[in-house]
């Protein structure tokens, strides 16, 4: 298919704008929010068709007077994480930035702050790189047309031009704009911007509706190095996007455009909510959120891991308790995550673990997700490995070759002290 490109950066230069991405591997996303006080879904507005009037309180009271953007970042590195994005606005329309164009903003309510300065400040200190999520849908700006999406989307579609009398999406354009711009020009360097979401149809919105292809042009002119993702329905061009975006679910394989391996970030939640939920209880466990980790690089991916901070401003125990899980395992283990990818081809994948290559290095990673019982066989690898140890102690395993052609590598009976241990071999 032929390439059909908005801008003439070469694929090398393109690769050099993701490197650090790339290496990184492992972000957070912060959903947080008007939404925090009634604590019941991100989408709570929506769900029980709630009018501007009748979300007004949550305006009217949200202080989250032990917001510290600096705990947020400490609890995030220490995790692993290398980059956040926070939502700077969801579809409810609240901004936690100081906007021009609004008054429905965080500096208007108890709080009283422009909540991003805080924490792109933050965030920069403890050496992460920031991103921007914001909402290209408006449930609460008057000229952004009720559509199936929105809270008061009608059950007869009929009655969408009664409902949209009086709303002018060319002035939602111009506001969509004008934010876009506040927050690319306001805050310093903006590593990632992440748009959401675009759903093109009927009752639906999509590049022509936000203007994407003007505004992607606009933010690529205001912030040169930022990486954007996929979601401003620009996917007809080849770089109207840097990298998709499933989320929610295991990944199959390595996604492809046109045959070729493409960039990809899967985000995904602790719990079944993005925003602040007090009765969820779907929460991952310690070892679904490292094999989520693990699988996701091991098919040369990203994974950007979510937290929904309450209407106090604080991490919900349930995600700082995983965080703090998670940063155990990568104190020992990162080198098996940063700088690594999917292994070469031609290894096969011994039974129950999962492999992440360094190709820099040249460094395998065996992560073994069910302890092997004093034996553990390397199909093929006979004369290709110069050492093996486990990564977390830097402990040598003794190897030899089989008949067979095969590793076969001697472990302790009994299983480290970890979730998942990891074996470190040194390819020839
Ligand atoms: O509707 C949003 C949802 O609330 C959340 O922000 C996710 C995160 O990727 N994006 C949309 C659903 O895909």
């Amino acid at each position: 298919q032929a390439q059909k490109k908005i801008f003439n950066e070469t694929d090398e230069q393109k690769e050099q704008r993701l490197a650090w991405w790339v290496n990184d591997r492992f972000g957070m996303f912060i959903h947080w929010g008007l939404y925090s006080m009634p604590a019941r879904h991100e989408w709570v507005k929506k769900y029980e068709k709630m009018t501007n009037e009748e979300y007004q309180k949550y305006f009217d009271l949200f202080n989250p007077d032990l917001y510290n953007p600096k705990e947020w970042a400490r609890q995030a590195k220490a995790a692993g994480m290398k980059y956040a994005v926070i939502t700077t606005k969801h579809h409810e329309g609240f901004c936690l930035f100081d906007s021009k164009f609004t008054d429905y903003k965080a500096t208007n309510t108890p709080i009283k702050k422009d909540l991003i300065k805080e924490f792109v400040d933050a965030f920069r200190a403890e050496g992460l790189k920031v991103g921007f999520y914001y909402s290209l849908i408006d449930w609460h700006h008057p000229d952004f047309t009720i559509d199936g999406v929105h809270p008061q989307s009608p059950s007869d579609a009929s009655k969408y031009a009664e409902l949209n009398k009086g709303r002018d999406m060319n002035k939602y354009r111009e506001y969509l704009k004008n934010q876009l711009k506040e927050l690319m020009t306001n805050y310093g360097k903006i590593d990632i911007l992440w748009a959401d979401f675009s759903y093109p149809g009927e009752h639906g919105k999509g590049k022509d509706d936000w203007n994407s292809l003007e505004l992607i042009k606009m933010i690529r002119k205001l912030q040169p190095g930022i990486l954007i993702n996929n979601r401003l329905d620009l996917e007809e061009y080849d770089d109207g996007g840097d990298f998709v975006t499933p989320e929610q679910y295991k990944v199959a394989e390595w996604p492809t455009r046109n045959g070729k391996k493409i960039h990809w970030e899967t985000c995904q939640t602790f719990s079944g909510s993005w925003g602040y939920h007090r009765d969820e209880t779907s929460w991952k466990d310690n070892k679904q959120l490292l094999v989520l980790l693990i699988e996701t690089v091991s098919k040369g991916g990203n994974l950007l891991l979510n937290v929904g901070p309450t209407s106090r401003g604080l991490f919900d125990y349930r995600a700082t308790d995983r965080l703090h899980d998670m940063g155990d395992w990568m104190t020992v283990n990162s080198r098996s995550i940063y700088g690594c990818t999917q292994a070469p081809a031609d290894i096969k994948v011994p039974e129950n673990s999962l492999l992440t290559y360094n190709p820099d290095t040249k460094r395998l990673y065996v992560h073994l997700l069910d302890y092997p019982l004093q034996r553990f066989e390397l199909p093929g690898m006979k004369g290709k490995v110069k050492y093996a140890q486990f990564l977390h102690d830097g402990s040598e395993i003794k190897m030899r070759s089989t008949d067979k052609g095969d590793l076969a590598l001697e472990l302790p009976v009994h299983k480290p002290k970890l979730e998942i241990p990891v074996i470190e071999l040194v390819l020839q």
